[in-house]
């Protein structure tokens, strides 16, 4: 910013030791004005930022968990790793002491500002496993500036085959213990999570959501979840599970600067997830 100055000499400067003084003034002035004037913003500091919590309840009985593939069913493929233990669903996961859902993501669909400390992934890989024909984890969350490495513990094959809404689908072949990966890049964000599936072994199901920001978090055994370093304000998360699809489309929750403010328990009517 150019700082100007106009001045006209007046009577009592033409008094000399007045007219050194007041050069002097000036001279303060004009080295001390970048100090005066509009500054830039400071920099955010912690207080700032805070963060939300909670916890998704299944709000009646909850149903027994199915089982896909049972122990030693000759008829599945791979029946030595795929039919080795009882197989049971992934999607519906309910913690039966708290009646914690398990895998529900709860995100910002899209973020106005992130924090310096999550601008960029710490990490730039997230694992997607395979394990006795099932996905680990079951739900990922991952960001556009990370990669998501497929790698199976499984001596058979599997394929991954990702069916996003928005970005790029990919399907290839994992050979058996490949525990090198296979990166897999999401350049875009995704308004919700989407299905990857193994078309080798059709009851491996599992969702990714890939968002370009890092406020998402996926619901433990007990239904817990929390998000952190938020910019304090009002927002509106997204809680999606799915066979649920929108818990919640938009729940509004103020963050406060320096708090986590908990919601505590959600509960959603048992028959919400209704297949
Ligand atoms: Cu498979």
């Amino acid at each position: 910013m150019m700082h100007q100055f106009s001045f006209t000499l007046t009577p009592a400067i033409c008094n000399p030791r007045a007219r050194r003084a007041a050069i002097a003034g000036w001279l303060w002035l004009a080295l001390a004005s970048p100090l005066i004037g509009p500054q830039p913003v400071a920099a955010a500091d912690d207080d700032n930022f805070g963060g939300v919590s909670g916890q998704i309840l299944f709000d009646g009985d909850p149903p027994a968990r199915e089982i896909l593939v049972k122990s030693g069913d000759l008829k599945v493929k791979d029946p030595a790793i795929c039919a080795a233990a009882d197989l049971p669903g992934d999607d519906l996961i309910i913690d039966p002491a708290t009646k914690g859902v398990a895998n529900v993501f709860v995100y910002l669909p899209k973020a106005a500002a992130i924090s310096p400390r999550l601008k960029a992934s710490a990490t730039k890989h997230v694992v997607f496993d395979q394990k006795g024909c099932r996905f680990v984890p079951h739900a990922l969350f991952a960001r556009t500036d990370q990669r998501v490495t497929v790698m199976s513990n499984d001596e058979c094959q599997h394929n991954t085959h990702t069916l996003p809404k928005r970005g790029q689908p990919i399907n290839f072949l994992l050979t058996g213990l490949n525990r090198d990966g296979i990166p897999v890049p999401n350049k875009l964000a995704e308004p919700t999570p989407f299905e990857v599936k193994c078309d080798i072994h059709p009851w491996m199901k599992a969702w990714w959501l890939i968002l370009d920001h890092p406020y998402a978090a996926i619901s433990d055994a007990a239904g817990k979840f929390s998000i952190t370093d938020l910019p304090a304000g009002d927002y509106e998360f997204r809680v999606w599970h799915e066979r649920a699809h929108d818990i919640h489309r938009a729940l509004k929750v103020t963050v406060a600067a320096g708090k986590t403010t908990d919601l505590g328990a959600i509960k959603v009517p048992a028959a919400a997830f209704k297949n």
